[in-house]
């Protein structure tokens, strides 16, 4: 049995305890199940599995408003459920189907939907920092008080072009929040082997941009870090670095030797610092819900998950046609102020 936390914090309601248990669980459920259809051969090429990592998307969105933007790397499924776009399309879109977010045509890592701001779904390590930036220059030059989260992980950080945003992003002063992921792995290279200063959050200085460090397995800690930020961009105040620690569970992708760490490693932080257990006992000791509360809870994923693998499956492959679709834009969008 997991060790639980559950420091009570004040300001939030149980109903959005709840929901912060319900969409952490949701991802963890969903991307069990695109494991397991990975290991039946059902998905195929690239699978990066967010498990572990929860509480970051789950506690940023807790702090977004409707038309905030969102963009991320390969390891995107829990974005995307954590905005709000359909388990059945995600699951097809994995299994390479007609159903999918890009009719089957992208899979993981390249998924978009213009509804829920979702911007993908990039495969380049750190390519997406410059186009969340470039989403916040759009909503700077259009006046609409909009904010983009542009998430990244600790590998990505070490790339130019990041800084490269930075400086831009500080110079016109975009309202963009800068995520960093800090699961403390790049594929098998711990960030202690390869990266100086292990103080990320601070590389924003030179450039002008706050910083903040985040407890990454805490949802409520993630949430209340968010606000603040969304709150500077918003004032016109510029961007904003957070530094979210986590930890993933899986391997890098679906095939990882798991050689650069232990297993002890990994079970030591499920089993103490497990951030859907965590939300689970405050839920419980607070007296928020009861055990019977929460299998509801569990059960309600249940469905989802598995309807989502039942669409995922029944959806047919897309038709070779297809092939010649969705290459070139019809037309040039025009954008209204
Ligand atoms: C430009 C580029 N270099 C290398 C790779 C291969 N690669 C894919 S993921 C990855 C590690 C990135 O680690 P991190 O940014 O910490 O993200 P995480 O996988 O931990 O979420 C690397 C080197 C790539 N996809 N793109
Ligand atoms: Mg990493």
């Amino acid at each position: 049995m997991a060790t639980r936390k559950s420091a009570a914090k004040p300001n939030v309601s149980a109903d959005e305890l709840k929901k912060y248990y319900h969409d952490m669980l949701l991802i963890r459920r969903f991307e069990e199940k695109a494991g397991q259809l990975y290991g039946m051969g059902l998905i195929g090429g690239f699978c990066h599995l967010y498990i572990g990592q929860e509480a970051v998307v789950v506690g940023l969105e807790a702090a977004a408003e409707e038309g905030d933007k969102r963009v991320t790397s390969y390891r995107d499924h829990g974005h995307m459920l954590a905005c709000g776009m359909d388990p059945d399309g995600v699951m097809a879109e994995l299994t390479g189907r007609e159903g999918g977010y890009s009719k089957g045509k992208g899979g993981s890592m390249h998924m978009f939907s213009k509804e829920k701001h979702f911007y993908g779904g990039h495969g380049i390590v750190g390519a997406q920092v410059p186009i969340g930036t470039g989403l916040a220059f759009a909503d700077k030059y259009l006046g609409n008080d909009r904010v983009s989260f542009a998430y990244f992980g600790d590998g990505a950080a070490n790339q130019g072009q990041v800084y490269e945003s930075f400086n831009m992003a500080a110079v016109w002063k975009l309202p963009v929040i800068f995520v960093i992921e800090n699961n403390q792995y790049a594929m098998g290279t711990a960030q202690k082997r390869s990266t100086s200063s292990p103080e990320i959050y601070k590389r924003g200085e030179p450039f002008g941009i706050p910083g903040q460090l985040v407890d990454g397995m805490d949802v409520l800690a993630v949430k209340e870090a968010g606000e603040k930020a969304v709150a500077h961009c918003r004032s016109g105040e510029g961007p904003y670095i957070l530094e979210v620690k986590t930890y993933r569970y899986r391997g890098h992708s679906m095939s990882d030797p798991a050689k650069y760490r232990t297993r002890e490693e990994v079970q030591n932080m499920r089993e103490k610092n497990d951030p859907i257990e965590r939300i689970r006992g405050m839920l419980l000791d607070g007296k928020h819900a009861s055990e019977e509360d929460l299998k509801e809870i569990d059960k309600a994923i249940k469905d989802i998950v598995n309807k989502s693998a039942d669409f995922a499956k029944e959806s047919p492959e897309p038709a070779l046609e297809e092939l010649w679709t969705d290459i070139y834009a019809d037309e040039i969008p025009q954008h209204n102020a």
